[in-house]
């Protein structure tokens, strides 16, 4: 039977236009959810907007109009936008929907019976921003630290639900589903809040103050919490309790969320879950934030990237790679426009764009326009193959994983072992003699083929521009199965079009300014000269070029005792070669895969017949050396300052 996965994106606001945050969580969603379906998985995939509460209720009276003009209004663009950005939703529900607000007074009324849902006067905190109350603990400065805000203090009767009675349940459930809330860093901050005892969840506001809401079903004073209306949307979309899609998809709920609703997603959640008698989700799927010069992007700070905008100069397949691949996932990433461009051109133009109009140009060029014969193979086409098969795998294992970045990562790893290969086969040589013309043949098929296999591989990042790749190799329009991403399946004789170049080259804004420009004049100190040392500016250092690289292949260099060569990726859409004097201190197997600091603008030498483009740093301590590492989460390419 096929795996069954189910996955949620959160249900979003509507107070004010759908941003790049958004886009990113529904894009990552999207993605995840077509490489399920690539893998054989039946996939069902619920997005949608969060429609009640204070602050909605507060920008429609802002705006002059009635709730419900505003948020039928506002849900429309969120609806609309997703097909914009190739994005494939099963659902898209609204909170305002009958069949969601009857579900919520169902399940309201349940838990009302079961006598967990008791009414006290009750003083606190409340962030409109984050439509909850805070503890002061959570305050910085007497603000909210998402939204750096003062929260209002609210008195008044309302309901709860006893919560505080799940405690223990939840740390025990958090400590024996080690996999339950992925990255294991936000299961560790749950189970850190979980240190101090648990309050009850006031769950209703008077309608003496707020009538936008769902009313509660046993007092029509009171309207409900929104998010206790909205967590149940995930629920009710199926048509809980007892709805087809309910039985079928619940068991295997996935939900994707930012850093900023852990606590309402990994707390109050499951505790609503338990008291419904409802199975918990599955797992909880944590990433971080798209900063803008340090801050996090969201409407209440008014930093906001338009989607839309960004997908219009970069493209969206183009947008939607930048996304997936620059978020480590769980962790912030900085948006910038030219750390996208930079990326695209890296990654798409030069490598996998220029793999494929090279690879293609040439056969049609050799042979009548179509797929050259495949010859005999030679060690170099075993090994790619060997490499490409167990990249398949990798990269399948990346996405259970919910690591799409690696998976990606790895996907333009493979394209940079073709582009070497056809740079080592030399074909543009082999095509000037006629005696081999069946070597030409089989560089060319396995260049082609391979190619495929990435085509395949990016088809859930990039559905538009893979299908047109699929196209330019003589392929059709569908989708390449799983089962076929391995190589020899491309067919000798497939007629191939004339390529259009799939990703050409951007100018990276301000690309001609020098980048460093910050001003450091001042002489050193006479008692820092005094120690003879020979000190430099900052402006000096700012010249050294310092990235983080993922050594992919090491190797000895031979006749030497000191000198290992290694390939480092430095998201440069291609693979440098760099030798260091570590042999005495690593094995080449100790060094392949690590993440390290390199000086990327060294002049390219020569040591004992190898190119080195760069250095490797180590710490040297009198002559014993030992490898500096970068954290495992930050990306190849990234600066180092
Ligand atoms: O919290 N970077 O809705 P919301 C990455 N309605 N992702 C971001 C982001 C950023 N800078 N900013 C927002 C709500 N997001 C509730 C959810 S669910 C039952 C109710 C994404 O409109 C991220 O997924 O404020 C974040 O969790 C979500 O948008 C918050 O959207």
């Amino acid at each position: 039977m096929n795996e069954i996965f189910y996955i949620t994106t959160p249900i979003y606001y509507v107070n004010s236009h759908p941003h790049i945050g958004h886009a990113y969580t529904t894009i990552a969603t999207d993605v995840l959810t077509r490489f399920r379906k690539l893998f054989g998985a039946d996939t069902y995939f619920l997005t949608g907007t969060d429609e009640h509460g204070q602050k909605i209720a507060e920008s429609a009276a802002k705006s002059g109009i009635e709730p419900q003009e505003f948020v039928d209004r506002i849900s429309q663009e969120f609806r609309v936008m997703w097909p914009h950005l190739h994005i494939e939703n099963d659902q898209f529900i609204r909170t305002t929907d009958p069949e969601h607000k009857a579900c919520v007074q169902q399940i309201l009324q349940k838990i009302y019976d079961q006598g967990e849902i008791y009414l006290k006067e009750y003083e606190g905190l409340y962030c409109v921003g984050c439509e909850r109350f805070m503890d002061e603990s959570e305050l910085v400065d007497g603000n909210c630290p998402d939204h750096q805000n003062p929260p209002e203090l609210h008195k008044e009767q309302n309901y709860f639900f006893g919560m505080s009675a799940y405690q223990d349940w939840l740390v025990a459930e958090l400590e024996q589903n080690e996999n339950w809330v992925y990255p294991a860093r936000y299961r560790n901050e749950l189970t850190q809040f979980l240190k101090a005892p648990l309050q009850d969840l006031c769950i209703s506001r008077p309608k003496s103050r707020l009538e936008w809401g769902i009313e509660l079903p046993f007092d029509k004073n009171f309207v409900t919490y929104v998010w206790f209306d909205a967590l149940l949307n995930y629920a009710s979309a199926l048509g809980w309790p007892d709805g087809e899609k309910y039985k079928k998809y619940w068991p295997h709920v996935h939900h994707t969320i930012g850093k900023d609703i852990l606590k309402t997603h990994g707390i109050y959640w499951p505790c609503m879950l338990k008291a419904a008698g409802m199975p918990v989700f599955k797992k909880l799927v944590v990433h971080g934030h798209w900063v803008v010069g340090g801050s996090k992007m969201s409407k209440s700070l008014g930093n906001v990237v338009d989607p839309l905008a960004m997908k219009d100069q970069l493209g969206v397949d183009a947008l939607r790679y930048f996304l997936m691949r620059d978020m480590s996932f769980g962790e912030d990433a900085n948006f910038t426009e030219e750390l996208a461009i930079t990326r695209y051109n890296g990654d798409l133009a030069n490598n996998l764009g220029n793999l494929l109009n090279r690879s293609i140009s040439m056969s049609r060029n050799n042979f009548e326009g179509c797929v050259p014969p495949l010859g005999e193979i030679g060690e170099l086409e075993k090994d790619l193959r060997n490499s490409f098969s167990k990249g398949v795998e990798t990269c399948r294992e990346y996405i259970l994983a919910f690591q799409p970045h690696r998976a990606l990562e790895h996907v333009v790893w493979l394209s940079s072992l073709v582009n070497k290969y056809i740079d080592n086969c030399k074909p543009w040589s082999l095509a000037k003699q006629k005696e081999d013309r069946e070597r030409l043949g089989t560089v060319l098929y396995t260049a082609l083929d391979m190619t495929r296999i990435l085509v395949g591989l990016l088809d859930p990042v990039m559905p538009e521009k893979m299908r047109e790749a699929r196209i330019s190799l003589g392929l059709g329009t569908e989708g390449i199965p799983f089962e076929k991403l391995t190589h020899g399946l491309l067919e000798s004789g497939t007629e191939l079009p004339k390529p259009t170049p799939l990703f050409p080259k951007m100018q990276v804004p301000g690309a001609e300014k020098t980048p460093a420009k910050i001003q450091q004049k001042e002489k050193p100190t006479s008692a820092a000269s005094d120690e003879g040392k020979e000190w430099f500016a900052l402006e000096d250092f700012q010249k050294m070029e310092l990235k983080v690289g993922h050594i992919r292949t090491c190797r000895k260099v031979e006749k030497s005792a000191k000198l290992l060569c290694s390939e480092v990726d430095l998201g440069e859409g291609r693979l440098r070669s760099i030798v260091s004097g570590a042999a005495e201190f690593y094995t080449p197997e100790e060094l392949t895969n690590r993440r390290v600091l390199v000086v990327a603008n060294l002049k390219t030498v020569k040591l004992m017949g190898e190119k080195s483009e760069g250095m490797i740093l180590f710490s040297d301590d009198k002559g014993k050396l030992i490898l500096i590492e970068a954290p495992d989460e930050v990306n190849p390419g990234v600066t180092v300052r």
